[in-house]
């Protein structure tokens, strides 16, 4: 009992930085530590691939990765702290460090009103039951199925090689959402 206590107690702080300057996808870490109840706590700010710590403002590092992490953390409707775990550049006077405060606050609000667009678009939903991704929802083992029933399974293999998944389609509805294009 005191263990599984304790268990609870333990979660995640992921940074955007970090993980990127280790060549990782935060969004698909930060989906990971979401699906198993483990993210406290998010530190967001930007960074521009493996380099040194650079805790950039949040968004002004990898845009993308930055928008489709806003995205998944309001469909997961994460409520914990989010913090902005940056420094403003060396060159700023007063005016430009309280400039920068501000920039991540409305970086974060603005890809939350674009992501927001993106997902209520009917072309997105379309492509993305096109995906299949919203296949992933399904358990791959049904009610009373067995592994060794994948024995009797038939699988075709010329119709599965000639389906298209859409993933450009959806990137490039993400990206022009993104850069304001709708
Ligand atoms: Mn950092």
């Amino acid at each position: 009992m005191f263990l599984a206590n304790m268990l609870l107690l333990v979660g995640l702080n992921p940074e955007v930085g970090h993980e990127q300057m280790a060549g990782l996808n935060f969004v698909h870490g930060i989906g990971q530590a979401l699906y198993h109840k483990k993210l406290f706590h998010i530190d967001l700010n930007g960074q521009h691939g493996p380099k040194y710590d650079q805790d950039l403002v949040f968004g002004h590092g990898d845009l993308k990765s930055a928008f489709f992490l806003v995205d998944l953390l309001d469909r997961y409707k994460y409520d914990g702290p989010k913090h902005f775990d940056y420094k403003p550049m060396r060159t700023e006077s007063d005016e430009g460090v309280w400039a920068s405060a501000s920039a991540n606050m409305r970086t974060y609000l603005i890809l939350q009103e674009r992501a927001a667009a993106f997902r209520s678009d009917p072309r997105t939903k379309s492509a993305f039951d096109k995906s299949g991704v919203t296949e992933l929802l399904q358990p791959t083992i049904a009610n009373g199925e067995s592994w060794r029933d994948i024995q009797n399974e038939s699988f075709d293999v010329e119709t599965a090689g000639k389906r298209g998944y859409h993933y450009e389609e959806l990137d490039q509805l993400a990206l022009e959402y993104l850069i304001g294009a709708f």
